[in-house]
């Protein structure tokens, strides 16, 4: 089991964690050690289509299907959507850019400005997962959907999105395939990128 090779030491900050082969002092129970590997598949879903070019990002399976330029704004967009929702860093102003957009989908946007909303939208999450600790889940608000009112967590909202990054991620890369773009990282690994340490002996 890798976990047995883990040197497990208490400490007031918590259980030691081997990242990439450096042991870093983390509490056991902050959001960035939970859900590591996150930043990997954001860093191949940028990487992917940074390079695109106007017409690979028009690129959709059907006429009313979201094209890889439309899917990609959309993960970021969702990301601020929900993540306003638990009053996370940073997202009442990048909800307040959204809100201030004519159309919901900035016109004739390229590559590079899409790469730049994914990350300033990932800033976002980072500092989330930075500042809050899994006793911090547990916090709800209150969302009307269907004429029920639901003490939606926090916890339920960030998986939410994790989910949609990879959700829509998925499409992405399949239309990407479809033309003939097979970035490595983010289709043949799937976006996976955090290494594991190498097991001792
Ligand atoms: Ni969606």
């Amino acid at each position: 089991m890798l976990s047995d090779r883990v040197e497990r030491s208490r400490s007031s900050l918590g259980l030691f964690v081997w990242t990439e082969g450096i042991r870093h002092s983390m509490p056991s129970t902050s959001l960035k050690f939970v859900y590591d590997g996150w930043d990997g598949y954001h860093r191949s879903i940028v990487n992917a289509v940074a390079p695109l070019t106007a017409e690979q990002l028009s690129c959709r399976a059907a006429p009313d299907m979201r094209s890889v330029g439309e899917l990609a704004w959309h993960i970021a967009d969702g990301r601020v959507d929900w993540f306003r929702r638990i009053d996370a860093p940073h997202s009442a102003s990048l909800w307040t850019e959204i809100e201030g957009r004519e159309m919901r989908l900035p016109a004739g946007f390229d590559a590079e400005q899409l790469a730049a909303w994914l990350n300033q939208t990932w800033e976002m999450i980072a500092a989330t997962l930075a500042q809050w600790s899994v006793e911090d889940l547990s916090v709800t608000f209150n969302h009307s959907y269907q004429g029920k009112v639901y003490a939606v967590s926090r916890q339920w909202t960030i998986w939410r999105i994790m989910a949609h990054d990879i959700h829509h991620g998925g499409q992405l890369s399949e239309l990407l395939a479809m033309q003939g773009i097979v970035p490595p990282e983010f289709t043949l690994l799937g976006g996976h990128l955090t290494e594991p340490p190498e097991a001792k002996g």
